[in-house]
């Protein structure tokens, strides 16, 4: 199946070749150099990203999947009859059918991604799985106001679901910004279903981006074989290696693109100077106590309705409303 045989709806902001060129330039004039870390999610960095989700020690995925067959019942409670469930960054859809599996007649389910490929596997997987439940799915970028599709039927209420944790890869401010533009998109009597990764032993949390199969490490490295091919740029992969490191005053894991020697990158028709062991940024992974969360939440005009947590007390699920 290719993607215009699922006319998927794309937002007209989804950055375009010019677009892409000139924030990766901008990037890495900065100093600190720094890259977004959506730059990960072509289709190669997603597949990556699956086979993360299944290595050993990337507990967050393992944690909430248990969390979510665990609760999945009393979630689906909270939310209540006649929920437009719009998904942020469809991902695998695993999670999503476990709550599907419980939701009392779902209006519409919304995924939203950035990406037409793992947008169009989960809604061809949750289709197979659901056939009566309309799905809408929007190929947009979910940190931009989005224009939902219109629903089926009137809903009572639309919650929004962003799982994975992924709210940490936002620094506080954004984050704070993410959560207030999903407090207008949820309206009156919606409310936000989030995973947040809770601040555990160091070494368990560096362990689950250096994992021993080196696949976080690919992940990081397919950033720039990923400009290589959109850009043409000639950054020699060899020649970077992956770093993550817990800052633990900062609550977070901050990975970089490190320079293993003095070298110049051409990106369209500038040229990059590189330092031996010179940095780029390019994720942060924010960990976080529950009282972490409600003060980010709260600085979002959020409160912090029902939390639940996995059998090993690693990963939360939470649920705000205004
Ligand atoms: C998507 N996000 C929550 C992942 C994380 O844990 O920060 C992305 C990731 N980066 C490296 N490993 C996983």
């Amino acid at each position: 199946m290719n993607i215009r045989a699922l006319d998927l709806p794309t937002d007209a902001r989804t950055p375009s070749a010019g677009g892409l060129l000139e924030t990766v330039r901008r990037g890495l004039r900065a100093q600190p150099k720094r890259l977004p870390s959506w730059l990960f999610y072509d289709a190669q960095g997603s597949a990556l990203f699956e086979r993360i989700c299944g290595q050993p020690e990337y507990y967050l995925t393992r944690c909430e999947v248990a969390l979510m067959r665990e609760h999945a019942a009393s979630i689906a409670d909270t939310l209540g009859v006649d929920v437009r469930l719009v998904e942020y960054g469809s991902g695998s859809a695993t999670k999503t059918r476990l709550l599907l599996e419980h939701m009392a007649a779902p209006v519409s389910y919304v995924p939203v991604e950035i990406s037409p490929e793992p947008l169009q596997q989960s809604v061809r997987r949750l289709g197979e799985h659901f056939p009566h439940l309309p799905v809408q799915p929007l190929c947009a970028d979910f940190t931009r106001p989005l224009r939902l599709p219109i629903p089926p039927r009137a809903p009572r209420r639309t919650v929004l679901y962003f799982p994975g944790s992924t709210i940490g890869n936002f620094d506080t401010r954004e984050a704070i910004a993410l959560l207030r533009k999903m407090r207008a998109e949820m309206g009156d009597n919606g409310g936000i279903l989030i995973g947040a990764d809770l601040k555990k032993d160091t070494a368990l949390i560096e362990a689950a981006y250096n994992d021993a199969a080196g696949i976080t490490a690919a992940f990081t490295l397919n950033m720039l074989a990923r400009l290589n091919r959109e850009l043409g740029s000639d950054f020699d992969l060899a020649a970077f290696s992956h770093r993550a490191h817990y800052n633990a005053l900062a609550g977070r894991i901050e990975t970089s693109l490190v320079s293993q020697r003095e070298q110049k990158v051409h990106v369209g028709r500038s040229q990059i100077a590189f330092g031996k062991d010179e940095a780029i940024r390019v994720e942060v992974s924010c960990k976080y106590s529950l009282e972490d969360f409600a003060a980010l939440a709260g600085k979002a005009g959020l409160e912090v309705l029902r939390v639940w947590l996995d059998p090993e007390r690693m990963f939360s699920v939470q649920y705000l409303v205004r």
